[in-house]
């Protein structure tokens, strides 16, 4: 059984109710009550046009990371975003793996942690709501030096429940 920290994303359709939808679906995965961090409002980052809702959860699974994967993806396409998204194209729902127990892993289709998450505030910051003790499993940085050393960005808490 792992501790396993998921970050959403929505930047089309209706934002709110498909994080909720997500919920849900989570919380079907998780052995444990989910853990969910707020509502945050985010500035598209990087090359994404269009603005974001974020959010972060913590599930306990007895799924691997790859069989873990392979729901999240499948969820999403239920949800209605395409097979191959285009790369920053709006996304009606993404769910990225942050960080699944301490496992590390580079394979062409899953790297854990996240390898761009370091550099994310609409996910350290919800991260850093819902558990202030955690530290990046590779290099132990503490959730607060890495929101210091963040880029900065366009991001508020909203008080949305989901
Ligand atoms: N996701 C991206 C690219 N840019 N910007 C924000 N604010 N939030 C996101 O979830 C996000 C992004 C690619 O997955
Ligand atoms: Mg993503
Ligand atoms: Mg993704």
């Amino acid at each position: 059984m792992e501790k396993v920290t998921i970050a959403l994303g929505s930047n089309m359709g209706n934002r709110l109710q498909t994080i909720r939808k997500a919920g849900e679906f989570l919380s079907n995965l998780s052995v444990k009550p989910v853990k969910k961090a707020s509502i945050w409002e985010s500035e598209p980052v990087g090359g994404a046009k269009y603005r974001f809702y974020n959010t972060v959860a913590e599930i306990t699974t007895t799924l691997t990371a790859g069989v873990l994967l392979g729901q999240l993806k499948q969820f999403e396409q239920q949800c209605g975003r395409e097979k191959k998204p285009v790369r920053w194209g709006p996304r009606i729902l993404d769910l990225d793996i942050i960080r699944y127990g301490s496992l590390a892993v580079q394979k062409e289709n899953l790297i854990i942690p996240h390898p761009e998450y370091q550099n994310r505030l609409f996910v350290l910051m919800p991260i850093f709501e819902i558990d202030d003790t955690w530290r990046d499993p590779v290099t132990q940085t503490s959730i607060s030096d890495l929101i210091k050393q963040a880029p900065d960005i366009e991001l508020k808490k909203t008080e949305l429940t989901w």
